[in-house]
């Protein structure tokens, strides 16, 4: 099995090069920002708690997310691989995917870390807000909120897997194109 980590901050392009991991790779796409989204659509009691932090710009509580992943990876038993995306966000949920891997028996093989300017991220989901309707990409005060949750929450997460040999930083400016050959190259070396 593939098991591979798309890390990076709000707006680096962890959802645009999923696609393009998917497509080279065969893996399972599992998005927490996606599966959430998924629950404030359907309007279910986790989806309306979950919009009032990700308004805010902050983080839903990690057993909410944890549990999210752990029934969306057993749903997949037949899975080559999987490509977690924008998750895990926190240590304590890099070491519950840790727990819920080594009792599958499968660990993550690379945390690939897109790394972007701060001006270039802001612009990036404004730019998307125009037409995604989502109400965390429409005001620059929530977005630079979502910056500092990830440098002071998310970010530390690279150490913890710099200490196993898997933190791959990959050079997250440019065309997209060029940025998915970039991954790709490192995924086929690894
Ligand atoms: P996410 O859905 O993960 O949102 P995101 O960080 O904005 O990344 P996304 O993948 O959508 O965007 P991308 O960088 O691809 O999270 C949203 C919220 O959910 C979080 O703030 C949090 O509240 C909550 N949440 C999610 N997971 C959680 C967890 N594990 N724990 C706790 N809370 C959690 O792309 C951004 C834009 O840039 C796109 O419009 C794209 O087209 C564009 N783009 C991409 N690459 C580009 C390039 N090379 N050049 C120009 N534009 C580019």
């Amino acid at each position: 099995m593939l098991n591979l980590i798309l890390f990076g901050p709000p707006g680096a392009g962890k959802g645009t090069q999923a696609e393009f991991l998917i497509e080279s790779f065969g893996l399972i796409h599992l998005s927490t920002g996606d599966l959430l989204r998924q629950e404030i659509a359907a309007e279910t009691k986790l989806g309306k708690e979950a919009k009032q932090l990700m308004d805010k710009g902050e983080l839903v509580p990690d057993h909410v997310v944890i549990e999210m992943i752990k029934n969306k990876f057993a749903a997949h038993p037949e899975a080559n691989g999987f490509i977690f995306d924008g998750f895990p966000r926190t240590v304590a949920q890099a070491k519950a995917l840790d727990v819920l891997l080594e009792e599958n028996k499968t660990p993550i093989k690379a945390m690939l870390c897109l790394e972007v300017e701060k001006q270039e991220l802001i612009d990036r989901i404004l730019f998307r807000g125009k037409t995604s309707g989502r109400s965390d990409d429409q005001d620059v005060w929530i977005i630079e909120k979502r910056i500092s949750v990830y440098n002071k929450k998310t970010a530390p997460i690279k150490e913890y897997y710099e200490a196993q040999n898997k933190h791959y930083p990959i050079d997250g400016m440019g065309r997209v194109e060029e940025i998915a050959s970039r991954l790709e190259n490192t995924v086929r070396s690894l």
